[in-house]
């Protein structure tokens, strides 16, 4: 691993590490205390914090371009796992496609539906939209992602998460964490890719910095934000995390209005990670996140303006967006499954469209 790398990696171990929210020791003690609860226990019975706590990702391996390390980089090696629905996963389909990783690393989504058994593999016979989602193409015997987490570690007890980087050699997970994922497509198989995708950099040198600063709080208040006021059991945390929520979106709506005379992106002129962690949690913000988690102070469409322009932007013109948001997955997934907050499963209809078209607004705002 070049030493770039290694630093980015341990940065971003400490960054990941310290930005999931800790648990106090009386918070620990009163969800010890409850037992494990299920799987779709969000917020465990017991923990009177009514806060989501999510988890760290346990597999943390790295693919490196050195042909002798113990994932070396090599087409049709690895498998990524993961679901439309998810805006973690969505994040490595995106960079996946940016880097033109199409044939070297292929994918399959499971379907939208997580029960008590966590994701599943769709059926043959499923109609379901969305490229590859089929049965587990490398293992027919697997009807859940959980079959691959136990053939990875037979003692396995952390959640079954998508994305999930499969290595067919060593038939095990390399890794589970998809801020890392990303950063390994970013760089490693650079080495077997043409030309004009070996200079598809999207974190560059001179922004590291800024796009380090932007994540943490963009992480633990946006990202993860939606999550921790849709999942939260008490009002209290509920409004903490919500005012949150959007006191940071409004600080992104200020970056976005003064970069926007130098360019498109987060950044301005250059495309880089910022958009891509960014991007799949606001085009899921007005279909789902609005009236399912409760984030419903504003919403994209009409009190974003920047915002707004800077999603469409890359939902319409750059298919690495557009083409791998699948609108269907993403509204079923949280609605028909989150049972503690959506008992009868009833998929609001709106809002329509789930996305304006580049040059529409909404009623109110062409006013
Ligand atoms: N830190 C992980 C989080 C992944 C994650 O939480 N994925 C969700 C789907 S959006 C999942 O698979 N959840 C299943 C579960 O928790 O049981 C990452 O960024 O890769």
């Amino acid at each position: 691993m070049s030493s770039v790398l290694a630093r980015a990696r341990l940065q971003l171990v400490h960054l990941t590490t310290k930005s999931k929210p800790q648990a106090t020791p009386a918070q620990s003690e009163s969800t010890m205390s409850s037992g494990k609860g299920t799987i779709t226990d969000w917020v465990k019975p017991g923990d009177t914090s009514g806060e989501f706590k999510r988890q760290v990702s346990s597999f943390r391996n790295w693919i490196s371009s050195d042909p002798n390390a113990e994932f070396p980089a090599e087409k049709g090696r690895y498998h990524l796992y993961v679901s439309y629905a998810c805006p973690w996963a969505h994040r490595t389909l995106i960079v996946r496609k940016l880097k033109g990783l199409e044939e070297i690393i292929p994918f399959t989504s499971v379907h939208w539906h997580m029960a008590e058994k966590g994701w599943r593999f769709a059926t043959a016979d499923e109609q379901v939209p969305g490229e590859n989602v089929t049965p587990d193409p490398l293992h027919p015997n697997n009807t859940h992602l959980r079959d691959l987490y136990f053939s990875a570690n037979p003692n396995y007890e952390g959640r079954f998460t998508v994305p999930t980087l499969w290595d067919k050699k060593k038939q095990t997970i390399v890794n589970n964490e998809s801020s890392e994922i990303i950063r390994m497509f970013y760089t490693a198989f650079d080495d077997i890719l043409p030309e004009q995708y070996k200079n598809v950099v999207l974190y560059p040198d001179g922004l590291k910095d800024k796009i380090e600063e932007v994540n943490k709080w963009t992480y633990d208040d946006i990202n993860n934000g939606v999550y921790k006021s849709g999942f939260a059991t008490t009002q209290e945390a509920y409004e903490r995390n919500v005012e949150q929520l959007f006191k940071s979106l409004d600080r992104t709506e200020a970056i976005l209005a003064e970069s926007a005379s130098r360019g498109p992106f987060y950044f301005g002129a250059q495309l880089t990670e910022a958009d891509v962690r960014l991007y799949t949690t606001i085009v899921r913000f007005d279909p789902v996140y609005v009236q399912h988690f409760k984030c419903n102070i504003k919403d994209i469409r009409s009190g974003y303006p920047h915002l707004h322009r800077w999603l469409r932007h890359l939902y319409w013109t750059i298919p690495a967006f557009g083409e791998t948001t699948q609108f269907e997955h993403i509204k079923k997934h949280y609605t028909k499954s989150h049972k503690q907050i959506n008992p009868f499963g009833i998929t609001p209809v709106g809002p329509v469209p789930d996305i304006l078209k580049e040059e529409e607004e909404v009623g109110a705002v062409k006013k």
